[in-house]
């Protein structure tokens, strides 16, 4: 039962809880035990398989496909892709659904987190050196998200702990016969 590999990728501004909430949800598959799961999040994979890639249209879409190859691959081995990159650009996510739909599911999330809130929070201080001008090119302030329009899932996170957040997409995962 459950055999069908799939993916869950998370896409949402920088600082929109992303990772903590893919985190989270790793936990809690991890303890369900059926089947091997791998995180493919968004500083991890520019650390380690797109060091040279730019915040560029050109470079983020590169960035996002080979994200979808490695979320394929485990996809078509039976396994569990979690992805959390930003992903601003809905072209390329479509490009990546439908790759990874060749071989298991694709449960698109999108972590909805207004603009004002993730630039209030600034965790990492990025928001305020981009409005500063030190960092260009930086999404939500002069670079794109474009917002789905289908996502399986959409998460207020204003309203929603990370924790819950995780639990509601266990439930969709469940909805779909994922899990
Ligand atoms: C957006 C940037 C930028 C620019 C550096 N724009 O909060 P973070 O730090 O950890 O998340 C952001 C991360 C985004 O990388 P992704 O690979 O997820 O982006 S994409 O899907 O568009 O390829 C942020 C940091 O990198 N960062 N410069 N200009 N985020």
């Amino acid at each position: 039962r459950h055999q069908q590999g799939f993916t869950v990728f998370f896409t949402g501004l920088s600082g929109s809880g992303k990772s903590t909430i893919a985190n989270a949800l790793m936990v809690k598959l991890m303890e369900m035990g059926d089947r091997p799961v791998t995180l493919l999040d968004g500083d991890i994979v520019r650390k380690n398989l797109s060091s040279e890639l730019t915040f560029s249209k050109e470079h983020r879409d590169l960035n996002i496909r080979r994200i979808g190859f490695v979320a394929g691959e485990i996809t078509k081995n039976g396994g569990v892709a979690l992805c959390a990159p930003i992903a601003p650009y809905a072209a390329t996510r479509r490009e990546v659904r439908s790759m990874i739909e060749q071989y298991g599911a694709f449960c698109e999330i999108h972590v909805a987190t207004p603009l004002e809130i993730c630039e209030e929070r600034d965790r990492k201080g990025l928001y305020a050196k981009a409005r500063a001008g030190i960092i260009k090119q930086f999404t939500g302030i002069d670079d794109p998200y474009e917002e789905p329009e289908a996502p399986e899932l959409k998460i207020d996170t204003v309203k929603v702990s990370p924790d819950e957040a995780a639990h509601q997409v266990i439930l969709k995962l469940e909805s779909l016969g994922l899990i």
